[in-house]
């Protein structure tokens, strides 16, 4: 079948609608009729080549749909569900998936790292060419076929372009809080960084119960986006240092937890200089693979802190999001306020320069 698709040829150039063809979901493969992308700054990241991804490829890794059409075998979803698709794809047996952290099964790297799907090979082609899966979900496709293994059902009742937000910004974002660090109640908690995922590290650390949040942005209208969101104080780092802004705000002690939600070297060590003693950092935000970062060695003896990432929200999707469905529901996390606008799908392209502006909490494109 044909499906329009945002496809990007390569780094640099801006993403290219075409009408690409879609083959039938193989065994194990779900067809999705993708209802809104959202706009993530890590696709970003792969259109400036910050990151490198297999190309030509459709982006995309943060959706919701509904079931088309499923291939022989799947069993957990049928045609007329509603999916949110899982960007990381995980086998389910090796020690990570049933450790509890299948964002790190190797099944999942090895997808991201070839563009194709489980089997070895790619579902989508443009002139009889093939074209790359990102992370194996592709949601700038109006039609996208998925491993069922990446497919979550959710009710049907809830909105589609918010419930698409639960699948990469906010799982990551509240994830790294809950799954991650383990944030506990009265503590401080810095966020460097509150674009769609740090909003949601601000509003986890507030479901978690810190008593004080101080978000860090180059940007006065994150920072309103952030209290709204449950920040206590606010530092903008564009009129000073905001490591000694924090220490500032915490008489000189430091935070209890760091979260990075950017990709800078430079504001992950901001982050871990703003730690108290025992203090942890998670770096959420990500960079080119050859980047490093350093620290003090002393400070990671002599003060027992911690450096650390998180991937995926550390998280278990289909234990997180039905509960991340259930604070939605009882009003005590934000979807609604995170949806700051909603772009026609031709105007992709738009929507991912008003991100690198920074004019929006979170976006979809719909279909
Ligand atoms: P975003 O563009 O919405 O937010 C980034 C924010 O950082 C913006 O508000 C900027 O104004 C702000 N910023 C930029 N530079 C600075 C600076 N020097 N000091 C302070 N603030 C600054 O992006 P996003 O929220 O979609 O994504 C954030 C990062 O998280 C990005 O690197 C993305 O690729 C990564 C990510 N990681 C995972 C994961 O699993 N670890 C998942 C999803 C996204
Ligand atoms: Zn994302």
């Amino acid at each position: 079948m044909k499906s329009t698709a945002a496809v990007l040829f390569e780094a640099g150039r801006k993403l290219e609608l075409h009408d690409v063809d879609v083959a039938a979901p193989k065994a194990g493969e779900v067809l999705v009729r993708m209802a809104a992308g959202g706009v993530c700054h890590s696709d970003l990241h792969v259109m400036t080549g910050h990151l490198t991804a297999p190309l030509p490829a459709i982006l995309g890794h943060e959706g919701a749909g509904v079931v088309a059409e499923v291939g022989a075998g799947v069993t957990s979803v049928r045609a007329g569900d509603h999916v949110i698709p899982l960007w990381r794809v995980s086998c389910g047996e090796c020690e990570h998936c049933t450790g509890g952290r299948p964002a790190l099964c190797a099944a999942g790297l090895e997808v991201r790292r070839t563009g194709r799907l489980l089997d070895g090979t790619s579902r989508f082609t443009l002139g009889g060419k093939e074209i790359k899966h990102f992370n194996g979900v592709s949601t700038f496709s109006a039609y996208s076929v998925i491993p069922e293994r990446s497919v979550l059902k959710i009710p049907d009742d809830l909105p589609l372009d918010r419930a698409a937000l639960l699948g990469c910004a906010v799982i990551t974002g509240v994830g790294a809080v809950f799954n991650c660090a383990k944030v506990r109640p009265g503590s401080s908690v810095l966020v460097i960084g509150t674009g769609g995922v740090g909003l949601n590290v601000v509003q986890g650390a507030a479901l978690a119960g810190a008593e004080r949040i101080i978000a860090v942005d180059l940007l006065d209208r994150k920072l309103d986006f952030a209290r709204q969101f449950g920040a206590t104080h606010t530092v903008n780092a564009s009129s000073g240092d905001p490591v000694a802004a924090v220490r500032d705000l915490t008489g000189g002690r430091g935070v209890d937890y760091a979260f990075e939600v950017i990709g800078l070297p430079k504001t992950m060590r901001q982050a871990y200089d703003c730690l108290a003693k025992r203090g942890m950092a998670v770096v959420v935000g990500v960079s080119p693979f050859t980047a490093e970062v350093s620290v003090p060695v002393m400070s990671l003896v002599f003060e027992e802190r911690v450096l650390t990432g998180s991937i995926y929200g550390s998280a278990r999707p289909r234990h997180d999001i039905p509960m991340l469905i259930d604070l939605y529901r009882a009003k005590k996390l934000k979807l609604d306020e995170l949806l700051t606008r909603s772009y026609p799908f031709e105007e992709i392209n738009e929507a991912y320069a008003a991100l690198e502006r920074g004019e929006v909490a979170r976006s979809v494109v719909t279909f």
